[in-house]
């Protein structure tokens, strides 16, 4: 069985050469990237059968993103293909001290956006032990966002466990208009994902990463809030319990996605049985793991987390 479905829009994402800028590169590195498939690359790469639902263009590009998908052990059976509409893409400039990472999205239209209910079988997210998708997800059109709140409740309906990444993009929307977008799905989900930042910049939450925990679970009844601090480490709050997780230290090589990893380990080590404060240790050692590696996905093994987490214990905790 499935044990993860994860739903969303994944891009090509073209490169150039580091040191090389956007606007006058020649070559360009191909991959495919998008938060929702690559927290379903981590949990397949972790060892869980795990699945992703888009819309794509039947198109070289589209089936570029599938075969990708499909290298690192994804199910993209429950691909819609769809031949009106386009493959988005995204451009990323590697920053480097004092120049800023710079990443234009070119997705608009793309065939993911018009994805509607009907066209997808819900039964394998009814049927998986979990279901995720990210805040990228109903920022992308009326039409998804309402897809959005579908799946999430179809899956919640049904017993599986729905996790959520705030993962606000401020290329896409504005705050407030995230932030009713996100109030409206959070009756669906089990598990929240929320950068403190986003959580304070597009929820108005105040304090401390405990105190804008147990304010979102006691706000929306969320089985478990996990909230990450970037370097400051990241901390989880069930059943009136707080675990934190310092970071593994890591040399980084590419930061795109590191988010997506933390994720998909905590999902994997959960779906293991593992309970919050080891699937912490596995987010925080994945996410590591993947800031090593060019790309938006963790290449990664049960065995290199585990060796990280051997290394370094319980992180550093700052
Ligand atoms: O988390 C990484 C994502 O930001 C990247 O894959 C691109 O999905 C993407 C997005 O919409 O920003």
């Amino acid at each position: 069985m499935t044990t993860l479905v994860t739903f969303g829009e994944t891009m090509l994402r073209l490169s150039p050469p580091r040191g090389e800028r956007l606007e006058t590169a020649r070559e360009f590195e191909v991959q495919a990237g998008g938060a929702e498939s690559n927290v379903a690359v981590a949990a397949a790469r972790l060892g869980h059968d795990a699945a992703w639902f888009s819309k794509l263009p039947d198109s070289p590009l589209g089936r570029r993103v599938v075969g990708e998908l499909r290298s690192h052990g994804v199910d993209t059976d429950g691909v819609v293909w769809d031949d009106d509409h386009r493959q988005g893409l995204y451009y990323l400039e590697h920053g480097v001290s004092p120049r800023p990472t710079n990443v234009v999205y070119d997705r608009a239209d793309a065939a993911v956006t018009t994805l509607e209910t009907d066209e997808l079988g819900l039964d394998a997210v009814r049927e998986a032990d979990s279901c995720y998708t990210s805040g990228i997800t109903p920022a992308l059109s009326e039409t998804l966002r309402n897809t959005t709140a579908d799946v999430l409740a179809a899956a919640q309906e049904a017993g599986t466990t729905t996790a959520f990444d705030l993962n606000y993009r401020s290329k896409l929307w504005e705050p407030e208009a995230a932030a009713d977008a996100y109030r409206d799905l959070f009756d669906s989900i089990d598990v929240l994902f929320a950068a403190q930042r986003d959580a304070e910049a597009v929820l108005g939450r105040e304090g401390d990463a405990e105190t804008i925990a147990r304010g979102l679970a006691a706000d929306f009844d969320f089985e478990t809030v996990v909230v990450t601090r970037g370097a400051e480490g990241s901390l989880a709050l069930t059943d009136g319990e707080v675990y934190e997780q310092g970071v593994y230290e890591a040399e980084t090589h590419d930061a795109i996605g590191t988010g997506d990893a933390f994720v998909g380990g905590f999902l994997a080590k959960r779906l293991d049985g593992g309970d919050v404060a080891e699937s912490l240790q596995w987010a925080a050692a994945t996410a590591s793991f993947k800031r090593t590696i060019e790309g938006d996905v963790a290449v990664v093994t049960p065995d290199d987390v585990e060796r990280v987490v051997a290394a370094e214990g319980d992180g550093i905790s700052r």
